[in-house]
């Protein structure tokens, strides 16, 4: 995995003064690699906004879920492990997840990423804060009502992670991927029974993790019911500190 030198925040200076938090953001970012990611609750709209983050800013996307579906779908023994604990809607364990992240980000190498999905919990912030420091902190604020509508409609491409929805964004043909031409999946875990612990389980884990970045002055928060109303909010932010 690479090491990065972690950057330095002036806590003081980005409570006092939302001035100040963009220039400590703008110097962290600039120059250097863009080391992103992007939080939210399960089904917030991380992969839709992911994919025009990734089409307009040039970062590679890394997906913990689009991870671990893969290796479901491929029958290696780390899918296997994992697929109990996904289609409860249970996060799996920090050591498997750390790992496989770590491999993922080292065969990057200096390409700049987004992280969508991890970390989840706090010993995974701290283990990529060890290894990686991040740059950048986008986090989608989505009513839980708002998700758990649209999750039931949610269809998705498994070889890519394309994802649709009947009502929202509905692929050109019925059932088929608009690239490919392959069929659509439902995810299992998009039962509601697990939709709705996997809610309690982000509310549970995830909020200290938000607090970790904000306490660092990283963090922006990005609040709505809407992906398209808020992607614009989301660009222009991250045009002010990664461009
Ligand atoms: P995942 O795969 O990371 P979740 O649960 O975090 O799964 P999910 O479900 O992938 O998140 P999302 O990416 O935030 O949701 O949202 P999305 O797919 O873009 O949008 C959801 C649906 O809404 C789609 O159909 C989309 O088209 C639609 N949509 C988007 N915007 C709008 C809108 O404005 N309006 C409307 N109407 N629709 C919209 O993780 C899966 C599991 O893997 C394990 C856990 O078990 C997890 O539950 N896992 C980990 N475990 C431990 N640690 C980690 N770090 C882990 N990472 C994954
Ligand atoms: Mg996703």
């Amino acid at each position: 995995m690479m090491f990065s030198k972690p950057v330095q925040f002036s806590l003081l200076a980005n409570k006092a003064c939302g001035l100040n938090l963009r220039l400590s953001l703008s110097e962290s970012v600039r120059g250097k690699k863009t080391c992103a990611l992007i939080i939210g609750a399960p089904g917030s709209g991380k992969g839709t906004i992911s994919n025009w983050i990734v089409r307009d800013f040039g970062l590679t996307h890394v997906s913990s879920g689009d991870l671990l579906r893969a290796h479901m779908r491929d029958g290696t023994t780390l899918g296997k492990e994992a697929k109990a604990f996904i289609d409860k809607g249970d996060l799996v364990p920090d050591s498997v997840m750390v790992g496989l992240i770590a491999s993922e980000l080292k065969k990057l190498g200096d390409q700049p990423w987004l992280l969508d999905g991890f970390p989840r919990t706090q010993p995974q912030a701290e283990a990529l804060q060890a290894e990686t420091p991040v740059n950048v902190v986008v986090n989608l604020d989505v009513p839980f009502e708002t998700i758990i509508d649209r999750i039931k409609d949610r269809w998705i491409h498994p070889g890519s992670g394309r994802v649709y929805n009947l009502i929202f964004n509905p692929p050109k043909v019925q059932g088929k991927d608009d690239e490919t031409g392959e069929d659509l999946i439902q995810r299992d875990d998009d039962k509601p029974e697990s939709v709705r612990n996997r809610l309690e389980v982000f509310k549970a884990n995830t909020a200290p993790v938000l607090d970790y970045y904000r306490a660092q002055g990283i963090l922006a928060d990005f609040k709505g019911t809407e992906s398209k109303k808020i992607w614009p909010h989301v660009e222009t932010y991250l045009k002010s500190i990664v461009q």
